[in-house]
Protein backbone atom coordinates (compact mmCIF):
# COMPACT_ATOMS: atom_id res chain seq x y z
CA UNK A 1 0.00 0.00 0.00
CA UNK A 2 2.95 2.50 1.01
CA UNK A 3 3.67 2.93 -3.30
CA UNK A 4 0.02 4.81 -2.94
CA UNK A 5 1.31 7.50 -2.06
CA UNK A 6 5.20 7.92 -3.73
CA UNK A 7 4.36 11.89 -4.32
CA UNK A 8 7.32 13.30 -1.52
CA UNK A 9 8.40 16.75 -1.13
CA UNK A 10 11.28 18.29 -1.04
CA UNK A 11 10.13 20.14 1.95
CA UNK A 12 8.08 19.07 4.93
CA UNK A 13 4.99 20.39 5.34
CA UNK A 14 4.60 23.34 7.23
CA UNK A 15 0.99 24.58 7.64
CA UNK A 16 -2.11 23.55 6.47
CA UNK A 17 -4.70 26.13 7.07
CA UNK A 18 -8.85 25.47 6.54
CA UNK A 19 -11.01 28.08 5.12
CA UNK A 20 -15.02 26.41 4.78
CA UNK A 21 -16.61 28.92 2.37
CA UNK A 22 -20.09 29.73 0.94
CA UNK A 23 -19.98 30.70 -2.37
CA UNK A 24 -23.59 31.98 -4.13
CA UNK A 25 -24.46 30.18 -7.23
CA UNK A 26 -25.23 31.99 -10.79
CA UNK A 27 -27.52 29.33 -11.35
CA UNK A 28 -28.67 25.99 -8.62
CA UNK A 29 -28.04 22.82 -10.18
CA UNK A 30 -31.57 20.62 -8.79
CA UNK A 31 -31.21 17.05 -9.17
CA UNK A 32 -32.92 14.32 -8.20
CA UNK A 33 -31.69 13.87 -4.63
CA UNK A 34 -31.93 17.75 -4.12
CA UNK A 35 -30.61 21.01 -4.57
CA UNK A 36 -26.49 21.52 -4.31
CA UNK A 37 -26.95 24.92 -3.78
CA UNK A 38 -28.78 24.84 -0.24
CA UNK A 39 -30.34 27.63 1.04
CA UNK A 40 -30.31 30.97 -0.98
CA UNK A 41 -28.06 29.06 -3.95
CA UNK A 42 -25.05 29.52 -1.63
CA UNK A 43 -23.07 25.99 -2.23
CA UNK A 44 -20.42 25.30 0.55
CA UNK A 45 -16.71 24.00 -0.03
CA UNK A 46 -13.73 23.50 2.09
CA UNK A 47 -10.60 25.11 0.59
CA UNK A 48 -7.38 23.75 1.59
CA UNK A 49 -4.21 26.20 1.96
CA UNK A 50 -0.57 23.93 2.45
CA UNK A 51 2.53 25.47 3.26
CA UNK A 52 6.00 23.35 2.68
CA UNK A 53 8.37 25.07 5.13
CA UNK A 54 10.25 26.88 1.94
CA UNK A 55 7.19 28.88 1.45
CA UNK A 56 5.60 27.11 -1.34
CA UNK A 57 2.01 26.65 -1.15
CA UNK A 58 -0.61 25.01 -2.50
CA UNK A 59 -4.44 24.75 -2.86
CA UNK A 60 -7.22 22.48 -2.74
CA UNK A 61 -10.91 22.21 -2.86
CA UNK A 62 -13.37 19.71 -0.47
CA UNK A 63 -17.10 19.67 -2.92
CA UNK A 64 -18.42 17.96 -0.09
CA UNK A 65 -21.68 19.74 0.54
CA UNK A 66 -23.96 21.56 3.16
CA UNK A 67 -25.88 18.02 3.17
CA UNK A 68 -24.93 14.05 2.90
CA UNK A 69 -26.91 13.95 -0.84
CA UNK A 70 -24.49 13.44 -3.42
CA UNK A 71 -22.38 11.21 -0.90
CA UNK A 72 -22.40 10.50 2.60
CA UNK A 73 -19.48 13.17 3.29
CA UNK A 74 -20.68 17.64 4.35
CA UNK A 75 -18.37 20.24 5.18
CA UNK A 76 -18.55 19.35 8.83
CA UNK A 77 -17.18 16.02 8.36
CA UNK A 78 -14.86 16.68 6.19
CA UNK A 79 -13.60 19.51 8.47
CA UNK A 80 -13.98 17.37 11.30
CA UNK A 81 -11.53 14.93 9.36
CA UNK A 82 -9.06 17.23 7.94
CA UNK A 83 -8.51 18.91 11.09
CA UNK A 84 -8.63 16.06 13.82
CA UNK A 85 -7.00 13.33 11.97
CA UNK A 86 -5.55 14.04 7.86
CA UNK A 87 -3.63 17.18 8.95
CA UNK A 88 -1.85 15.96 12.50
CA UNK A 89 -1.09 13.42 10.61
CA UNK A 90 0.92 14.82 7.43
CA UNK A 91 2.22 17.66 9.28
CA UNK A 92 6.50 17.72 9.71
CA UNK A 93 5.79 15.26 6.51
CA UNK A 94 7.56 14.69 2.97
CA UNK A 95 4.54 12.87 2.03
CA UNK A 96 1.20 12.09 2.19
CA UNK A 97 1.92 8.21 3.53
CA UNK A 98 0.45 8.76 7.16
CA UNK A 99 -2.92 9.22 5.68
CA UNK A 100 -2.84 5.34 4.66
CA UNK A 101 -3.97 5.04 8.69
CA UNK A 102 -7.01 6.03 7.72
CA UNK A 103 -10.48 4.56 6.11
CA UNK A 104 -12.87 6.68 3.87
CA UNK A 105 -13.98 10.67 3.07
CA UNK A 106 -12.34 10.65 0.01
CA UNK A 107 -13.65 14.35 -0.52
CA UNK A 108 -11.38 15.65 1.96
CA UNK A 109 -8.95 13.60 1.38
CA UNK A 110 -8.53 14.49 -2.32
CA UNK A 111 -8.71 18.42 -0.87
CA UNK A 112 -6.00 17.22 1.16
CA UNK A 113 -4.11 15.42 -1.62
CA UNK A 114 -4.65 18.04 -4.65
CA UNK A 115 -2.85 21.04 -2.19
CA UNK A 116 -0.28 18.95 -1.48
CA UNK A 117 0.36 18.04 -4.95
CA UNK A 118 0.03 21.79 -6.28
CA UNK A 119 2.78 22.52 -4.02
CA UNK A 120 4.63 20.06 -5.09
CA UNK A 121 4.35 21.33 -8.60
CA UNK A 122 5.27 24.24 -8.11
CA UNK A 123 8.51 23.12 -5.92
CA UNK A 124 9.49 21.06 -9.07
CA UNK A 125 8.73 24.19 -11.27
CA UNK A 126 5.80 22.41 -13.60
CA UNK A 127 2.37 22.77 -13.93
CA UNK A 128 0.60 20.23 -11.68
CA UNK A 129 -1.27 18.48 -15.38
CA UNK A 130 2.55 17.70 -16.22
CA UNK A 131 3.17 16.15 -13.09
CA UNK A 132 0.08 14.28 -13.14
CA UNK A 133 0.64 13.12 -16.57
CA UNK A 134 4.50 12.38 -16.39
CA UNK A 135 5.28 13.98 -19.11
CA UNK A 136 3.08 12.51 -21.41
CA UNK A 137 1.61 14.30 -24.02
CA UNK A 138 -1.35 15.91 -23.02
CA UNK A 139 -4.46 18.45 -24.46
CA UNK A 140 -3.71 22.39 -24.08
CA UNK A 141 -7.52 22.49 -24.19
CA UNK A 142 -10.16 20.39 -22.70
CA UNK A 143 -13.52 19.45 -24.43
CA UNK A 144 -16.64 20.08 -22.08
CA UNK A 145 -20.21 20.48 -22.23
CA UNK A 146 -22.88 21.73 -19.56
CA UNK A 147 -24.78 20.05 -16.95
CA UNK A 148 -28.57 21.60 -16.78
CA UNK A 149 -30.86 21.29 -13.18
CA UNK A 150 -34.36 20.11 -12.92
CA UNK A 151 -36.53 23.14 -14.62
CA UNK A 152 -39.93 24.50 -13.29
CA UNK A 153 -41.02 23.29 -17.05
CA UNK A 154 -39.90 21.70 -20.68
CA UNK A 155 -39.90 24.92 -22.06
CA UNK A 156 -37.77 26.69 -19.40
CA UNK A 157 -35.52 23.95 -20.30
CA UNK A 158 -35.13 24.29 -24.08
CA UNK A 159 -34.29 28.02 -23.45
CA UNK A 160 -31.31 26.91 -20.98
CA UNK A 161 -30.63 24.77 -23.58
CA UNK A 162 -30.56 27.05 -26.35
CA UNK A 163 -28.86 29.40 -24.24
CA UNK A 164 -25.91 27.05 -23.46
CA UNK A 165 -25.87 26.35 -27.35
CA UNK A 166 -25.40 29.85 -27.94
CA UNK A 167 -22.62 30.38 -25.80
CA UNK A 168 -21.15 27.41 -27.46
CA UNK A 169 -21.37 24.17 -25.74
CA UNK A 170 -21.68 21.44 -28.15
CA UNK A 171 -22.36 18.72 -25.24
CA UNK A 172 -25.69 19.10 -23.29
CA UNK A 173 -26.30 17.03 -20.40
CA UNK A 174 -29.97 16.83 -18.50
CA UNK A 175 -30.63 15.87 -14.92
CA UNK A 176 -33.47 13.67 -14.37
CA UNK A 177 -35.80 11.93 -12.31
CA UNK A 178 -39.05 9.97 -11.85
CA UNK A 179 -41.78 12.10 -13.11
CA UNK A 180 -39.10 14.61 -15.31
CA UNK A 181 -37.52 11.86 -17.36
CA UNK A 182 -39.20 10.67 -20.90
CA UNK A 183 -41.42 13.52 -21.87
CA UNK A 184 -38.16 15.70 -21.37
CA UNK A 185 -35.73 13.64 -23.15
CA UNK A 186 -38.24 13.37 -26.26
CA UNK A 187 -39.20 16.79 -26.33
CA UNK A 188 -35.44 17.83 -26.28
CA UNK A 189 -34.65 15.70 -28.92
CA UNK A 190 -37.13 16.42 -31.04
CA UNK A 191 -36.30 20.57 -30.60
CA UNK A 192 -32.20 19.55 -31.50
CA UNK A 193 -32.09 16.41 -33.25
CA UNK A 194 -28.82 16.22 -33.74
CA UNK A 195 -26.99 17.88 -30.76
CA UNK A 196 -24.50 15.68 -28.06
CA UNK A 197 -27.38 14.81 -25.37
CA UNK A 198 -27.30 12.93 -22.02
CA UNK A 199 -29.20 12.41 -18.86
CA UNK A 200 -28.07 11.84 -15.52
CA UNK A 201 -30.39 10.52 -13.08
CA UNK A 202 -28.25 10.62 -9.82
CA UNK A 203 -29.67 6.99 -9.12
CA UNK A 204 -33.16 7.85 -9.11
CA UNK A 205 -34.38 4.52 -10.59
CA UNK A 206 -34.40 1.04 -9.56
CA UNK A 207 -34.10 -2.23 -11.99
CA UNK A 208 -38.10 -2.21 -11.78
CA UNK A 209 -38.09 0.67 -13.54
CA UNK A 210 -36.12 -1.11 -16.62
CA UNK A 211 -39.19 -0.39 -19.34
CA UNK A 212 -39.52 2.97 -18.83
CA UNK A 213 -35.81 4.01 -19.20
CA UNK A 214 -35.90 1.61 -21.85
CA UNK A 215 -38.23 4.59 -23.67
CA UNK A 216 -34.86 6.89 -23.66
CA UNK A 217 -33.25 3.80 -25.57
CA UNK A 218 -34.36 5.19 -29.43
CA UNK A 219 -32.95 9.02 -28.63
CA UNK A 220 -29.49 8.38 -29.51
CA UNK A 221 -28.38 9.72 -26.13
CA UNK A 222 -24.34 10.04 -25.31
CA UNK A 223 -25.00 7.99 -22.24
CA UNK A 224 -27.50 7.72 -19.19
CA UNK A 225 -25.30 8.10 -16.05
CA UNK A 226 -25.77 6.18 -13.27
CA UNK A 227 -29.43 5.69 -13.35
CA UNK A 228 -29.49 2.81 -10.52
CA UNK A 229 -28.52 3.09 -6.87
CA UNK A 230 -25.59 4.84 -5.68
CA UNK A 231 -23.57 2.11 -4.29
CA UNK A 232 -24.60 -0.43 -7.02
CA UNK A 233 -22.45 -2.19 -9.89
CA UNK A 234 -24.44 -5.58 -9.22
CA UNK A 235 -27.84 -4.37 -10.67
CA UNK A 236 -27.06 -1.78 -13.45
CA UNK A 237 -25.46 -5.59 -14.51
CA UNK A 238 -28.88 -6.61 -15.24
CA UNK A 239 -29.86 -3.20 -16.63
CA UNK A 240 -27.14 -2.25 -19.57
CA UNK A 241 -27.46 -5.32 -21.53
CA UNK A 242 -31.10 -4.33 -22.14
CA UNK A 243 -29.70 -0.88 -23.64
CA UNK A 244 -28.40 -0.01 -26.63
CA UNK A 245 -27.22 3.36 -24.78
CA UNK A 246 -24.01 3.17 -22.71
CA UNK A 247 -24.90 3.65 -19.40
CA UNK A 248 -22.01 5.76 -17.43
CA UNK A 249 -21.40 5.36 -13.48
CA UNK A 250 -20.61 7.87 -11.78
CA UNK A 251 -21.85 7.72 -7.87
CA UNK A 252 -20.66 3.78 -7.95
CA UNK A 253 -17.01 4.29 -8.81
CA UNK A 254 -14.72 4.93 -6.10
CA UNK A 255 -11.59 2.68 -7.29
CA UNK A 256 -10.08 1.20 -10.40
CA UNK A 257 -11.06 -1.68 -9.06
CA UNK A 258 -14.77 -1.18 -9.26
CA UNK A 259 -13.86 0.01 -13.04
CA UNK A 260 -12.76 -3.35 -13.33
CA UNK A 261 -15.92 -4.87 -12.20
CA UNK A 262 -17.71 -2.46 -13.86
CA UNK A 263 -16.53 -3.76 -17.31
CA UNK A 264 -15.83 -7.64 -15.74
CA UNK A 265 -20.29 -7.92 -15.61
CA UNK A 266 -20.55 -4.94 -18.23
CA UNK A 267 -23.01 -3.15 -15.50
CA UNK A 268 -21.60 0.43 -17.68
CA UNK A 269 -19.50 1.35 -20.94
CA UNK A 270 -18.59 4.98 -19.44
CA UNK A 271 -16.77 6.10 -16.55
CA UNK A 272 -17.89 9.57 -14.78
CA UNK A 273 -14.37 10.00 -13.11
CA UNK A 274 -14.65 12.70 -10.22
CA UNK A 275 -10.99 13.00 -8.24
CA UNK A 276 -13.42 13.86 -5.11
CA UNK A 277 -14.91 10.83 -5.25
CA UNK A 278 -12.36 8.32 -5.41
CA UNK A 279 -10.27 9.85 -2.69
CA UNK A 280 -7.75 12.12 -5.04
CA UNK A 281 -5.15 11.88 -7.73
CA UNK A 282 -3.29 8.65 -7.27
CA UNK A 283 -6.85 6.82 -7.75
CA UNK A 284 -7.73 8.93 -10.41
CA UNK A 285 -4.35 8.36 -12.19
CA UNK A 286 -5.43 4.48 -11.75
CA UNK A 287 -8.79 4.55 -12.92
CA UNK A 288 -7.36 6.87 -15.78
CA UNK A 289 -4.80 3.68 -16.78
CA UNK A 290 -7.43 0.89 -16.78
CA UNK A 291 -9.63 3.02 -18.96
CA UNK A 292 -6.87 4.32 -21.63
CA UNK A 293 -5.82 0.26 -21.40
CA UNK A 294 -9.29 -1.08 -22.08
CA UNK A 295 -10.51 1.39 -24.13
CA UNK A 296 -13.51 2.66 -21.76
CA UNK A 297 -14.42 5.76 -23.02
CA UNK A 298 -13.57 8.24 -19.58
CA UNK A 299 -14.80 12.18 -18.93
CA UNK A 300 -14.26 13.92 -15.66
CA UNK A 301 -17.19 14.89 -13.68
CA UNK A 302 -17.63 18.36 -11.90
CA UNK A 303 -18.95 19.13 -8.44
CA UNK A 304 -19.42 23.32 -8.77
CA UNK A 305 -15.91 23.35 -8.23
CA UNK A 306 -14.93 27.07 -7.28
CA UNK A 307 -11.54 28.10 -9.44
CA UNK A 308 -9.51 26.13 -7.59
CA UNK A 309 -11.15 22.21 -7.74
CA UNK A 310 -11.66 23.35 -11.58
CA UNK A 311 -7.83 23.82 -11.91
CA UNK A 312 -7.48 20.65 -10.93
CA UNK A 313 -10.25 19.23 -12.68
CA UNK A 314 -8.34 20.52 -15.98
CA UNK A 315 -5.52 19.64 -15.79
CA UNK A 316 -7.25 15.65 -15.31
CA UNK A 317 -9.27 16.49 -18.26
CA UNK A 318 -5.88 17.01 -20.37
CA UNK A 319 -4.76 13.73 -19.62
CA UNK A 320 -5.04 11.68 -23.42
CA UNK A 321 -7.42 8.73 -21.75
CA UNK A 322 -10.24 11.41 -21.28
CA UNK A 323 -11.87 11.13 -24.18
CA UNK A 324 -15.53 12.86 -24.17
CA UNK A 325 -16.65 16.12 -22.67
CA UNK A 326 -16.12 16.89 -19.30
CA UNK A 327 -18.42 18.58 -16.97
CA UNK A 328 -16.19 21.93 -16.05
CA UNK A 329 -18.18 24.37 -17.63
CA UNK A 330 -16.56 28.45 -17.93
CA UNK A 331 -16.60 29.99 -15.02
CA UNK A 332 -19.84 32.40 -15.59
CA UNK A 333 -21.70 29.63 -15.41
CA UNK A 334 -20.94 28.90 -11.85
CA UNK A 335 -19.95 32.23 -10.17
CA UNK A 336 -20.01 35.84 -10.01
CA UNK A 337 -17.20 36.39 -9.12
CA UNK A 338 -15.29 33.34 -8.30
CA UNK A 339 -12.19 32.98 -6.17
CA UNK A 340 -9.82 32.88 -8.03
CA UNK A 341 -8.59 36.21 -10.02
CA UNK A 342 -8.28 33.84 -13.01
CA UNK A 343 -11.52 33.61 -15.24
CA UNK A 344 -12.33 30.31 -17.56
CA UNK A 345 -14.08 30.93 -20.28
CA UNK A 346 -15.25 28.70 -22.98
CA UNK A 347 -14.08 28.72 -26.77
CA UNK A 348 -17.40 28.51 -28.55
CA UNK A 349 -15.32 26.96 -31.30
CA UNK A 350 -14.50 24.03 -30.32
CA UNK A 351 -16.67 23.93 -26.69
CA UNK A 352 -12.88 23.81 -24.91
CA UNK A 353 -11.81 25.14 -22.10
CA UNK A 354 -7.76 26.11 -21.68
CA UNK A 355 -5.98 23.92 -19.08
CA UNK A 356 -3.94 26.35 -16.99
CA UNK A 357 -0.29 26.42 -17.67
CA UNK A 358 1.20 28.35 -14.85
CA UNK A 359 3.24 26.09 -12.32
CA UNK A 360 1.53 24.40 -9.37
CA UNK A 361 -2.35 24.73 -9.87
CA UNK A 362 -2.14 27.98 -12.16
CA UNK A 363 -4.54 29.73 -10.55
CA UNK A 364 -4.40 32.47 -7.42
CA UNK A 365 -7.03 33.17 -4.72
CA UNK A 366 -8.09 36.40 -4.25
CA UNK A 367 -7.88 37.10 -0.30
CA UNK A 368 -10.57 39.63 -0.23
CA UNK A 369 -13.42 37.00 -1.87
CA UNK A 370 -11.90 34.34 0.14
CA UNK A 371 -12.35 36.04 3.49
CA UNK A 372 -15.79 37.02 2.34
CA UNK A 373 -16.74 33.28 1.55
CA UNK A 374 -15.68 32.13 4.65
CA UNK A 375 -17.70 34.79 6.69
CA UNK A 376 -20.72 33.68 4.42
CA UNK A 377 -20.41 30.28 5.48
CA UNK A 378 -20.08 30.75 8.86
CA UNK A 379 -23.36 33.00 8.60
CA UNK A 380 -25.25 30.00 6.73
CA UNK A 381 -24.05 27.31 9.20
CA UNK A 382 -25.22 29.18 11.94
CA UNK A 383 -28.67 29.80 10.30
CA UNK A 384 -29.42 26.37 9.52
CA UNK A 385 -28.50 24.69 13.62
O1 LIG B 1 -23.97 13.97 -10.73
O2 LIG B 1 -22.52 14.94 -11.91
C1 LIG B 1 -23.29 14.95 -10.95
C2 LIG B 1 -23.14 18.41 -9.29
C3 LIG B 1 -23.31 18.06 -7.97
C4 LIG B 1 -23.52 16.74 -7.64
C5 LIG B 1 -23.56 15.76 -8.64
C6 LIG B 1 -23.36 16.10 -9.96
C7 LIG B 1 -23.18 17.45 -10.29
C8 LIG B 1 -23.04 17.95 -11.67
C9 LIG B 1 -22.31 19.26 -11.83
O3 LIG B 1 -23.57 17.42 -12.62
C10 LIG B 1 -21.49 19.38 -13.05
C11 LIG B 1 -20.63 20.62 -13.00
O4 LIG B 1 -19.87 20.85 -12.02
O5 LIG B 1 -20.68 21.38 -13.96
MG1 LIG C 1 -23.51 12.42 -12.17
Amino acid sequence: MAESYPLRAESPISHIRLHPIAMPLVENLVTSFGSDGGQDSLRAAVLVELELASGITGWGECVASWAPGYSYETTETALHVLRDFFIPGVLGQHDLGKLHAFRGHPMARMALETAFWSAVATERNLALGDLLGSGAPRKGRATVGVSIGIQPSIDATLAIIEKRLDEGYQRIKLKIKRGWDVDLMRAVRSAYPDIMLMADANSAYTLDDAPLLKQLDDLNLLMIEQPLGYLDIYQHGKLQPQFQTPICLDESIHTADDVRLMLQIGAGRIINLKPARVGGLIESLKIHEVCRTEGVPLWIGGMLETGVGRAANLALASLSGVTLPSDISATNRYYDPDLTEEVFTLNAEDSTIDVPQGIGLGVSVDRERLAAAEVAYYKAAAAVS
